[in-house]
């Protein structure tokens, strides 16, 4: 971050690329970092001197004491998750000050958290995997024009005016087996929740105005990116993505900035592919190799700790990433994790009905009968940690980078070695 003032982060694949460290080491150089998408179904990971912090609803710019933090409105924001979150950031050692909340964000309120759980046991073998933290129905009740402000908090008359009538709608659409909590249980937690933020110098306000002004006053601000480009609601594999735009023109509508405010686009690769929840997933491994990937990379999810399915890298889904996001760099995380594999393989081209396929199906149900066509390149037995120089990677990570170039089309800019934040290679 040096010559672009606004640069954002996104998840080129099914999320948990690595996001959060890239964000961390990016955020070092940034006056502003902003939320724009999802709610606490993310989990970024940052680690520093040894300390773990895993980011769910906080800008993960918090570990800066100087860094503007602000959610815009594209998150959804469950107030006690975010305040359990504050409180655990501070426990860490953290003090969490220059926090800014979108007025318009949706809440996310207890019934959404019930609902996303009702759904799910409903859905049977159909279920998408969710996260079960009220994401699906807090972004349907947003679009069906039946959402709560974290605005209309600042006003304690017209948040109770606006939950008696929609929580007058909701016991008419609910049957009365579903246990809806009562209103005043749900008036209660939020008021004592916000006021608990309010405490805290937490700020809500108009949060494209504030990110409009730093723009002009020429700050450097790092937009962050939650979940994958697969995982977005139009773009993603539908239905088994998650509510929120997570794809870079996400950045517009969830912090409200015209296109032409965002001068770099980062794609954050892992170096080979990850999805928790269900799915089609044509590099999946399904031998004993994923469970000795999973346990070397520590894919577990981040909130939930669900063991994440693991596969090779697919080149058909990154190009597509790479086209729907216009990246601009690319960063790759977890080639450490590789180390002392025999073999690489990655996935260049899908075949379908006996014909070859380059592009990503927009159908699901062309992609979930999609073969994988595989390659291969010889692994390396070398381990990566310490490696500070391009030059000193083993030869075949070099070959494996460049082909990924070759293939995006993009450069390589940051090189991830180990969980840690120096544990990175940086270019240019
Ligand atoms: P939801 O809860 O409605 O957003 O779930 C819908 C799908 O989106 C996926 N999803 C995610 N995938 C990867 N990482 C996520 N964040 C956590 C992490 C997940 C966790 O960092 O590990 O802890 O399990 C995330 N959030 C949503 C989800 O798995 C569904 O496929
Ligand atoms: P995010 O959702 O994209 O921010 O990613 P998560 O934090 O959910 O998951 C990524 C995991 O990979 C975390 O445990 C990170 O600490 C870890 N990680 C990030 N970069 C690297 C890397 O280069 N090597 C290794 N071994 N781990 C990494
Ligand atoms: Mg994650």
């Amino acid at each position: 971050m040096n010559k672009e003032k606004t640069l954002v982060v996104i998840g080129a694949q099914w999320g948990d690329e690595g996001k959060g460290k890239i964000i961390d080491l990016i955020s070092q150089n940034a006056d502003v970092v902003v939320r724009f998408n999802g709610g606490n179904n993310a989990g970024h990971t940052v680690i520093v001197d040894g300390k773990t912090y895993r980011f769910r609803l906080l800008p993960s710019g918090v570990i800066s004491p100087k860094t503007l933090n602000i959610i815009a409105t594209g998150v959804i924001v469950n107030l006690n998750g975010l305040l359990e979150e504050i409180e655990e950031a501070e426990k860490n050692g953290l003090s969490i000050r220059n926090l800014y909340i979108s007025d318009r964000s949706p809440l996310v309120l207890p019934y959404h958290i019930l609902l996303d759980k009702f759904y799910e046991e409903k859905r049977g073998n159909k279920k998408i995997g969710t996260t079960a933290r009220g994401i699906g129905p807090a972004y349907t009740d947003h679009f069906s024009r039946d959402t709560i402000h974290v605005g209309d908090l600042l006003d304690k008359e017209v948040f109770r005016e606006k939950l008696e009538y929609i929580y007058s709608l909701k016991r008419a659409i609910l049957s009365s087996d579903f246990m809806l909590p009562s209103f005043e249980e749900i008036y209660n937690s939020q008021i004592e929740a916000f006021e608990k933020l309010m405490e805290k110098r937490v700020v809500v306000t108009d949060t494209s105005k504030l990110i409009y002004d730093n723009i002009k006053a020429e700050k450097r601000i790092l937009f962050e990116g939650a979940q994958g480009t697969l995982l977005d609601i139009n773009f993603g594999t539908y239905p088994f993505v998650t509510s929120s735009f997570t794809i870079s023109g996400g950045v517009c509508v969830g912090a409200g900035l015209p296109p032409q405010c965002i001068n770099k686009i980062v794609g954050v690769i892992k170096a080979y592919t990850s999805r928790v929840g269900e799915g089609p997933f044509p590099s999946e491994i399904t031998d004993e190799l994923a469970e000795i990937i999973r346990e070397k990379g520590q894919e577990y999810g981040t909130v939930t700790r669900r063991p994440r399915r693991v596969g090779w890298l697919d080149f058909v889904a990154l190009r597509y990433a790479k086209r729907i996001n216009g990246f601009t760099d690319l960063a790759i995380t977890k080639l450490d994790v590789l180390s002392g594999l025999d073999r690489i393989k990655f996935v260049i081209a899908y075949k379908y009905n006996g014909k070859i396929i380059e592009e990503f199906p927009s159908s699901l149900n062309i992609l979930e009968k999609c073969e994988p066509i595989i390659e291969e390149i010889s692994g390396w037995k070398q381990p990566l940690k310490g490696i500070k120089k391009y030059e000193e990677l083993p030869e075949n990570v070099i070959r494996y980078i460049e082909r990924i170039e070759k293939e995006l089309e993009t450069k390589v800019t940051i090189i991830g070695t180990g969980p840690a934040r120096d544990e990175v290679i940086l270019l240019k």
